[in-house]
């Protein structure tokens, strides 16, 4: 099954995706981190990527989606996928529809939690994009670009909210809930 995690930056995404992969030996695939590791390497994707992270903006969608495609290409048969990031546009959704036509997204999780605490996350975590100013906009570019895929997926049956202002293994502990009652009941997502 292909899980899609959606929310905020800061709401805890890649903290509860890299947790739920760990102990039960799912795929997390983070597009954020394989942007980074590309910025590490010193690829040229890389440091075109660098600078649009460091800016608040996101990658263009045809970047991403290439990126994506391949992973999903080598993925096993059967195997649990946490789309961690991705997508994150509506053309980006659009694609992953066509991509993964076979094994279509099962369910849309959405956390959610309050601006001012995803603010005082990301500046507590300090990496090179979270400065005050970088956070404003990339919660700007999120309410603009990214929320409506909310909707997109509302639409479609698909969306479970995941209430992200609690403790981190609270959290977990809905999400692998959520996970089994989809497994059990595809018609049970709203
Ligand atoms: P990402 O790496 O995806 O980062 P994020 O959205 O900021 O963080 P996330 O929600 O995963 O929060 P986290 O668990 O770290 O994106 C970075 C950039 O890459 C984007 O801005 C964009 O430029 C680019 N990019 C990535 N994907 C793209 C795409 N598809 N298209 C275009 N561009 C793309 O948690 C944050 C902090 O909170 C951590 O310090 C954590 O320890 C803490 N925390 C988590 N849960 C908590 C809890 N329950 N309680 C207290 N603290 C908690």
């Amino acid at each position: 099954m292909i899980a899609a995690l959606l929310g905020a930056p800061g709401v805890g995404k890649g903290t509860q995706a890299q947790l739920a992969a760990e102990r039960n030996a799912w795929t997390h695939l983070s597009t954020g981190d394989l942007l980074r590791e590309e910025v590490a390497r010193g690829s040229e994707l890389g440091k075109r990527a660098d600078a649009i992270m460091r800016s608040g903006e996101l990658v263009p969608d045809a970047v991403m989606v290439e990126i994506v495609a391949a992973r999903l290409n080598a993925l096993p048969e059967g195997e649990t996928l946490l789309l961690d990031g991705f997508p994150r546009s509506l053309p980006q959704a659009r694609a992953l529809d066509q991509l993964c036509a076979g094994r279509p997204v099962g369910v849309a999780l959405y956390f959610t939690a309050p601006e001012a605490v995803l603010t005082e996350r990301l500046l507590a975590r300090g990496r090179a994009d979270d400065s005050r100013e970088v956070i404003a906009r990339r919660l700007a570019v999120y309410r603009e670009t990214t929320e409506p895929l909310v909707a997109y997926y509302r639409e479609r049956g698909l969306i479970r909210e995941i209430l992200a202002d609690r403790a981190i293994e609270e959290i977990q502990k809905d999400l692998l809930r959520t996970l089994r009652e989809v497994r059990a009941d595809p018609s049970s997502v709203s």
